[in-house]
């Protein structure tokens, strides 16, 4: 496949101006009629063609201002339509008729048919596969469309805008007009035709515009769309009050599709979503799907104004839009729920998803330079790692120059397909500052390491701290130059508190941010009142490696002082993961003990505090996972040996803290009524650690089948099924558990997915037979993105155990089932290949037989573009 560059950005040769688009639905096929009024681009040459994108397209009809064009004028190929001999100055009218079958469509990308309701999803590149487009984010124009349908398998027909003219048609069929006023890009267009259940609500703007609310179902399931319908309101009013955006249409619909390739999209005025991002009740869905659904709804919501209103100018912007609405449903979040156990969450995807990128053969840079397949760059770089850039903006400006700046991009930028050079230049304007050492945080990929060193002067009560920054050059090599970061401390006494922040040398601290901008700087505080503890990175100001080498005691005085609380749980979190690598890494028989026994009575005391946060308590007690462990580790990984160190050091934590668990377990009754506020979770998710731990140290499955069968909500009975599937995977009562809850939901398909992923990420070489076996199950297919990935995508990322099998049985079947998912869906066989990308680091063993299946994956003649570019890029 053909590279593409972001230097190569030229405008296009014609101006588009509007477009009409006229959708007839047959089962079966579809037909497109396109009318587009354009010209020629003043300055480009008077003989240019004009070259249109198209991907598996068949073309019907071509006109010209409403004659047919000879076909000598065009070559249309199904993969674009290039145009000869079109006026040279003035406007005029194409029309080009097109048609495809939304039934053959398994790839999910343009118009395809999911249970029976047709829909689109045309970001990145799927409106080339309606019809031939300039098919770029910056060509931006108004949009009216005519839906036609049968009416009986499609009462419901939507598109992006407000609604116009409905009537009746023909045969049993009608029509609606949708009309979007806003210039858009193609790839925020939408339509959805379909028999669908509907819920209603309005919600009022700041300025007194009433706005028709809708959630679209499957017949039946409409009831599961309250909570959605209450994120959507919450959302609306948060970008209000936090931002000051307004919402601009007089109807804002949401459609629930169970085939979809990603969370959702949020097309203008009518966002699809996966229905797993919209269903939801307490006895099928889990306190995480409720946070999530809030997440996604808010998420696509604030992409209007910061992905529709202001948009990409190029896919290498994505982090333009993505970064900073991941920002935003952050901030959200946090201001609905908890700050501090949000940004713990936020953290630990960071550090688990979008540092092992970095550090991978996948790296890239925030804003890439160039792409072979884009929609492999939605990545957690792009999203996560740019949220981080944005948040970092925010906390070197303060929050009245960081709202400033936004609202000024906003005003500057409002219907402009942007760049990120524009976004940092709004900040850059109203704080009078230059910006450009942190622009780097944009181009340079990998993350730095910040390196720590203190001092401390007893006869002159003078403490001098240096922080160091390093970049290594990675796979993307690009450039490893100092950039400026927020470094957030605190000078802790041994009671707890702050101590001011007024260094005699090294410059100014605002607040409580360093202001880190040279590859090293060393501030140093006179009579500082006795030795300080030092708290640095406070709230994961930047998105870095810390090197910094405290002392065990320093760092569990800090776990129980630290004014700082999201420090008090990275302190702890930061020297478990440090013991287990250290324990998994070596090749002697580890420690009985891994953790050490004070840090386990740190943790237990953090987890028996009925003064702390019981959300809190959880993130304490939830340690890292074994990815995370490995990545520690960073070279000559066995995973087996790192699931056997992480299992030992929990078992410690379950004996020493036997009491803290049974009481914790005690507390909380399986039978209680269900809330989903995020405190009720919070109490949730400490009961059942506390099972888990508890289950444990007994060492048999009862206590957890007995939570199972009591459970009142699904977020318990998924917990306690869990417990028994990881710990006794083969036992006669997880067999029952998990019949029974077959039994319960069989009908239910996103209930099911949950059935499958517990199964495939059961711990343990074994797990390959059992995954193997399902998915010969009736149930089981690849043609539904959300069950492919919880079976396939659940073993290859999250079952280090079983996927890297040291005899390599696990990738052989891996690679089988992700050469039969490319044939259908090559977007998620290539998501699904990045379970690949810490080849290199495992133990020799491992890595050849990794080494191996990639190869011969890489050798396979008929591979997508998109599985091969992930292939090609891991074994670089
Ligand atoms: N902006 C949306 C991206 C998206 C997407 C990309 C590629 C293929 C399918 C897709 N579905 C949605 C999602 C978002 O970030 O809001
Ligand atoms: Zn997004």
């Amino acid at each position: 496949g053909q590279t593409v560059k972001l230097d190569a950005y030229s405008e296009t040769d014609f101006v588009f101006e509007s477009v009409f688009l006229t959708i007839r639905l047959f089962d079966g096929s579809a037909e497109i009629e396109s009318e587009i009024r354009l010209r020629r681009r003043e300055g480009s040459g008077a003989d240019a063609p004009l070259v249109l994108d198209g991907d598996e397209l068949t073309l019907t009809f071509l006109k010209l201002d409403g004659d047919r064009l000879p076909d000598a004028d065009y070559d249309a190929e199904p993969g674009g339509l290039t145009i000869r001999s079109l006026p040279a100055a003035e406007a005029f009218t194409l029309t080009i008729g097109t048609r495809i079958v939304p039934e053959e469509n398994t790839k999910l990308m343009g118009l395809y048919r999911s249970n029976g309701i047709w829909c689109t999803q045309c970001e990145a590149e799927g409106f080339r596969r309606i019809t031939y487009f300039y098919d770029r984010p910056d060509v931006l124009i108004p949009y009216k469309v005519r839906i036609e349908a049968p009416k009986v398998a499609a009462p419901i027909l939507l598109s992006n805008g407000n609604p116009g003219e409905t009537g009746d048609l023909d045969s049993g069929r009608h029509f609606a007009v949708w009309d979007d006023p806003f210039n858009k890009p193609s790839y925020l267009f939408a339509m959805v035709a379909g028999d669908l259940e509907r819920v209603g609500d309005t919600f009022r703007t700041a300025s007194g515009h009433d706005v028709t609310l809708a959630i679209f179902t499957d017949k039946g399931r409409s009831h599961q769309a309250g909570y959605a319908m209450d994120a959507l309101k919450r959302s609306m009013a948060w970008d209000e009050r936090r931002f000051g955006r307004e919402y601009d249409l007089d109807v804002f619909n949401i459609v629930a599709i169970s085939d979809f390739n990603m969370g959702a999209m949020e097309n203008k005025g009518l966002n699809v979503f996966n229905h797993k991002y919209v269903l939801l009740d307490p006895d099928t869905a889990t306190d995480q799907d409720y946070a999530g659904v809030e997440t996604v709804i808010a998420h696509e919501y604030f992409h209007n104004w910061t992905g529709n209103r202001i948009t990409c100018r190029d896919w290498f912007q994505l982090c333009l839009k993505e970064g900073l609405t991941v920002f935003r449903d952050q901030e959200f979040s946090s201001d609905e729920r908890e700050r501090t156990v949000q940004r713990i969450g936020s953290v630990r995807r960071l550090k688990s998803m979008q540092f092992p990128e970095d550090q991978g053969p996948l790296q890239h840079p925030v804003r890439p330079s160039e792409y072979r397949e884009i929609s492999n760059f939605y990545t957690a770089t792009i999203y996560d790692k740019g949220a981080e850039l944005v948040r970092m903006i925010a906390t070197l400006l303060g929050p009245e120059d960081f709202r400033a700046g936004m609202d000024l991009y906003f005003e500057r930028h409002d219907g402009d397909a942007a760049t990120i050079e524009a976004f940092v230049k709004v900040f850059e304007d109203v704080a009078g500052i230059d910006l450009s050492s942190f622009a780097l945080w944009y181009h340079q990929a990998g993350t730095p390491t910040l390196t720590v060193t203190e001092a401390y002067d007893e006869a002159e009560d003078r403490y001098t701290l240096t922080l160091a920054q390093s970049l290594k050059q990675g796979a993307a090599g690009t450039g490893t130059k100092p950039m400026l970061m927020p470094v957030k401390i605190g000078l802790v006494g041994p009671n707890g508190e702050d101590r001011p922040l007024n260094p005699s040398q090294g410059g100014e601290i605002r607040e409580d941010v360093i202001q880190l901008s040279e590859a090293e700087e060393t501030f140093v505080f006179d009579k500082v009142g006795g030795r300080p503890y030092l708290s640095v990175l406070r709230d994961f100001s930047a998105p870095v490696t810390l090197d910094h080498d405290q002392s065990e005691s320093d760092r569990l005085a800090l776990a129980r002082l630290d004014p700082n609380p999201f420090n008090r749980w990275r302190i702890l979190n930061d020297l478990i993961g440090e013991r287990l690598a250290a324990a998994a890494g070596g090749t002697s028989e580890p420690a009985q003990n891994p953790l050490g026994d004070e840090l386990v009575t740190a943790i237990l005391e953090t987890a028996g505090d009925d003064r702390l946060d019981p959300a809190f308590r959880a993130q304490v007690l939830n340690v890292p996972a074994d990815t995370e462990i490995a990545r520690l580790i960073g070279e000559n990984v066995d995973p087996l040996r790192v699931y056997e160190t992480a299992t030992r050091a929990r078992k410690t934590i379950a004996t020493a803290g036997t009491q803290v668990f049974e009481r914790l377990v005690a507390a909380a009754p399986a039978d209680a009524a269900f809330s989903p506020d995020a405190a009720s979770a919070g109490k949730r998710a400490l009961a059942n650690a506390a099972l888990g731990f508890a289950t444990l140290s007994d060492g048999h499955p009862d206590r957890a089948f007995a939570r199972f069968e009591k459970a009142s909500n699904m977020t318990d009975r998924q917990a306690a099924l869990a417990i028994l599937v990881f710990r006794f995977p083969e036992h006669e009562t997880t067999h029952r558990a998990l019949d029974a809850f077959y039994a319960r939901y069989e009908d239910d398909a996103l209930v099911l997915d949950k059935w499958f992923a517990l199964q495939a990420a059961a711990p343990g070489e074994d797990t390959l037979d059992r995954v193997q076996k399902l998915s010969t199950h009736p149930r089981f297919t690849l043609k539904n993105p959300n069950r492919a990935r919880s079976l396939i995508g659940s073993f290859a990322g999250m079952n280090p155990t079983a996927f890297h099998r040291r005899d390599g049985r696990g990738y052989a079947w891996f690679c089988e089932r992700l050469i039969e998912l490319d044939a259908i869906n090559p977007q998620i066989s290539a998501r699904m290949a990045t379970a690949f990308r810490a080849w290199r680091t495992l133990e020799s063993e491992r890595r050849a037989k990794a080494e191996d299946a990639l190869r011969d994956l890489a050798k396979l003649p008929h591979l997508s573009r998109d599985l091969r570019d992930i292939v090609d890029r891991t074994l670089a």
